[in-house]
């Protein structure tokens, strides 16, 4: 696959969409976008809910892939996760199993596999393929995403990098995501790599950048040719000073998925 390539950018209004809109097209990507509210600064932006089949059809129609990003993001009620994450992805994936798109690449999360425990010092980095291990129902709808596109690969050919993305943000603000961080532009070009790798039929890769405190295995994204150029320790002491070392016995020292392991889980950032 080569860029340039026309892409629909779901979720264009939020986080790491907003942030995407600026530092794709430079890849060569020409992004329709399309959010379930109005995109600051993009009249063009498609506003429609995934609930929306006809408007989906409509949105994919023509274009060569899709970036996946709307949704809910944090652990919610079931029925609003199941509503977006669940049916909501379905009918996407319905729209572009009509309309003949070839790739998606689905924003699936760190929380699909958040009950793994962390590796301890001295041990293996966690491979790609663990278990799923789900610490929420946000967690839990992201297995289902990666499920489904599993299952559109096998049934259907739509080719899908799930790209389980740790926490992506201008900069680290836990001591956590010292670990987790991918950097708005390591995430830009792993979308590129995804976008433009070769046959990669239903691939699972981590997200991050090259932390030198990474717990888990870059290997599956570098081949599809993610080259990470950002790493969170540059962060490390000012994190450190200001909230200290993580206890032992925490959930973010214990668990991939951190404090969504805590009961309750947080509701937001
Ligand atoms: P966000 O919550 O800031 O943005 C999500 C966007 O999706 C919002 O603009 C919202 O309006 C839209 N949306 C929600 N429900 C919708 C629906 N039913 N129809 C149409 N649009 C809808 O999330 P963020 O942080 O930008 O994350 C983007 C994606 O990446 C999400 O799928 C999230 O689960 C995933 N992710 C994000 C991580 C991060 O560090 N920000 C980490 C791991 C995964
Ligand atoms: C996610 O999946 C969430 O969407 C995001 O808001 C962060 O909390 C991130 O994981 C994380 O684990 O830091």
């Amino acid at each position: 696959m080569t860029a340039p390539r026309t892409v629909l950018l779901t979720g264009a209004a939020g986080g790491i969409g907003t942030l995407m809109r600026e530092l794709l097209p430079p890849y060569g990507h020409e992004l329709r976008l399309l959010d379930a509210v109005p995109v600051p600064g993009a009249p063009d932006a498609i506003v429609a809910d995934l609930a929306d089949r006809a408007a989906l059809r409509e949105a994919v129609r023509g274009v060569d892939a899709v970036v996946h990003l709307a949704g809910i993001s944090l652990e919610s009620d079931f029925d609003r996760i199941v509503a977006a994450n669940v049916t909501g992805l379905h009918h996407l994936y319905e729209a572009v199993r009509e309309e003949g798109v070839r790739r998606v690449v689905f924003a699936s999360s760190n929380h699909a596999v958040g009950f793994t425990p962390l590796p301890r010092e001295g041990e293996p980095l966690l491979p790609a393929d663990v278990p799923h291990r789900p610490d929420t129902f946000y967690g839990l709808s992201k297995c289902f995403g990666e499920d489904l596109a599993q299952l559109y690969w096998d049934r259907h050919g739509v080719e899908t990098v799930s790209l389980r993305i740790g926490s992506c943000y201008p900069a680290p603000t836990t001591v956590r995501m010292l670990s987790l961080w991918l950097s708005p532009g390591d995430c830009a070009r792993l979308l590129h790599a995804s976008l433009t790798a070769g046959s990669v039929g239903h691939t699972v890769a981590y997200g991050s950048s090259a932390n030198t405190r990474l717990r888990w295995d870059l290997s599956t994204a570098r081949a599809l040719g993610y080259a990470p150029q950002d790493d969170a320790e540059v962060f490390a002491a000012e994190l450190l000073a200001e909230q200290g070392p993580l206890p032992e016995d925490s959930p973010d020292a214990l668990y991939l998925g951190g404090r969504f392991c805590g009961d309750p889980p947080p509701p937001s950032r």
